[in-house]
């Protein structure tokens, strides 16, 4: 979130009865059948190759996945970022959407470790089709930086969860192929498009050249992503992860919560859409908010509070005082994001809070 967003950010532990806490999908605690699962895990040094645990997940993420190799990391953003080394060279631009969290949210690390510059384009729903992807592309020259990569993002974190159609995705690919350029897939909450669109992800991701996922998210492990491509790619990824100080030894601790993410997290993704929708429901009727419930498409809705007199920075901080967490986006816009920790009652709980501090707000003004 930007430098207004981050100041609107609310802490958890500086609140009194925490009720409702929609300021993210990280935030999800591990079930008790993961934390058992972590306690028993067999266990091995990963950087040897030798965590039995961590072996079954990126096996399975690969088959999952449609892929020879998958590569578990501590972050997406590390999934991400050894996916842009992997694809690039220094001096060359990556073509992404201008909100896409690889340019936005990951310190710059594209710049920092890779030596790329991030080109951007704005698209309005946050799908890149390849009409957007053709106006950026830079085939060699001698005055202006060549394209190294496209990098992708389903479903689209600050366009407001929104998800990028198959035939819309496999086009950027098959022309960004044909231009001889690669696509990474931004894919932290890809489960989330796959489950909207009642389709498998090998099948939403397969075009692509890398994915990275995330469990921590929507899933509910509490730490964990992975890459998924060629085994060339993700052995040669081991590098840069080990670089990137994410050789994690007795990661199968980890692993062992992110295996049942993986097997069981995608079936319950489809009542945070639903709680989602509900709450962008209720919040269109809120004076003073703007959100359109049919484009609520998963589990993020982002709406306008200009109508409201309040900034996000204020709202999300009277919320919080009432025990409902969101942080802003912008100071016009707020972010709110359902998970498998928030129930449908806390949502109405919410819209109460939000409805009520809204209306006061109107009244006074
Ligand atoms: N997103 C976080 C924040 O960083 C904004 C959130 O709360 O939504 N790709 C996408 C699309 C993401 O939304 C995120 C995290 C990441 C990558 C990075 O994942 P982590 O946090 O595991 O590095």
């Amino acid at each position: 979130m930007d430098t207004s967003a981050a100041e609107s950010e609310v802490k958890a532990s500086t609140q009194t009865a925490l009720a409702v806490d929609l300021r993210s999908d990280t935030v999800t605690k591990p079930s008790p059948e993961m934390r058992r699962a972590m306690f028993e895990a067999e266990v091995g040094d990963d950087v040897y190759g030798e965590d039995p645990t961590l072996n079954r997940l990126e096996k399975r993420a690969a088959e999952v996945f449609g892929r020879e190799a998958a590569l578990f990391v501590p972050s997406g953003t590390m999934g991400n970022q050894i996916a842009i080394k992997l694809h690039t060279h220094h001096g060359q631009e990556v073509i992404c959407e201008e909100r896409g969290h690889v340019f936005n949210y990951e310190m710059a690390m594209m710049a920092h470790f890779s030596g790329v510059v991030p080109r951007t384009v704005w698209a309005e729903d946050g799908v890149l089709t390849w009409e957007h992807v053709k106006s950026k592309l830079k085939t060699k020259s001698y005055h202006a930086a060549k394209t190294g990569l496209i990098s992708l993002e389903n479903t689209h974190n600050m366009a407001g969860g929104t998800i990028t159609p198959l035939a819309v995705f496999d086009e950027v690919c098959d022309n960004t192929h044909e231009a001889g350029l690669l696509v990474h897939l931004d894919g932290a909450r890809v489960f989330n498009a796959a489950v909207a669109l009642g389709l498998p992800v090998a099948q939403l991701t397969a075009k692509a050249d890398t994915v990275m996922f995330c469990l921590s998210k929507g899933l509910g492990a509490p730490v964990g992503s992975l890459l998924a491509g060629s085994a060339e790619l993700m052995d040669r990824g081991r590098i840069y992860r080990k670089a990137l100080g994410g050789g994690m030894r007795q990661a199968g601790i980890l692993a062992a919560a992110g295996l049942i993410a993986l097997e069981q997290g995608p079936q319950k993704l489809k009542q945070d859409h639903a709680n989602a929708r509900f709450l962008a429901e209720g919040l269109a009727q809120i004076p003073g908010i703007k959100i359109h419930p049919s484009n609520v498409q998963t589990n993020i809705l982002i709406c306008d509070i200009s109508g409201t007199g309040m900034t996000s920075t204020e709202l999300s901080r009277r919320l919080a005082e009432h025990g409902v967490l969101a942080n802003g986006v912008s100071p016009q816009l707020i972010r709110f994001v359902t998970h498998l920790d928030v129930s449908r009652e806390q949502c109405a709980q919410a819209l109460e809070v939000i409805a009520s501090i809204c209306g006061a707000r109107a009244q006074r003004a």
